[in-house]
């Protein structure tokens, strides 16, 4: 089964809208990992490395690091073009109503999810944050 990744930015985590948008990704397709991290500025770097020198870089990978995100491994049939339609357009006030960023985007940098936009960028996308026969049981670390 095709298999895509989205993410929940820190603004989405911020404002507690985690649940909501779970509730719309699981009426859609199924949840196969969800993973709770704060991203470093190596791996911000490296993920948006399409980005490196546009005018918005900097500032997103200083928004990106900034708090919490959500990842989520997602399965369906086309889950990655159905996906980027339940997503809709990077600018929230150009994206389709009842769309994720619709609904829930801030502006363009705090757009609230990320999913990936081709079966190529998922498959990349997708080893950032997860990795066959990782030990789920370590991944939150209380202190
Ligand atoms: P998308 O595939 O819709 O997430 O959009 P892009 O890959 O073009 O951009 C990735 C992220 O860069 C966006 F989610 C937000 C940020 N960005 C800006 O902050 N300003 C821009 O003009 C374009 C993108």
């Amino acid at each position: 089964m095709e298999k895509t990744l989205l993410f929940i930015k820190p603004d989405g985590v911020k404002r507690k809208i985690v649940g909501e948008i779970f509730s719309i990704l699981e009426k859609n397709f199924t949840i196969e990992g969800i993973r709770m991290v704060r991203m470093d500025r190596t791996t911000a770097e490296k993920f948006y490395e399409m980005h490196t020198g546009k005018p918005f870089f900097e500032s997103l990978v200083e928004y990106i690091t900034s708090g919490t995100i959500v990842a989520v491994l997602l399965s369906g049939k086309n889950v990655v073009k159905r996906l980027r339609e339940i997503v809709g357009s990077t600018d929230p006030k150009k994206a389709k109503q009842g769309t994720l960023r619709n609904l829930y985007g801030i502006d363009i940098q705090k757009n609230t999810v990320h999913a990936s936009d081709s079966i190529k960028s998922a498959k990349r996308e997708i080893s950032f944050f997860f990795k066959k026969g990782k030990n789920e049981n370590i991944d939150i670390k209380l202190r």
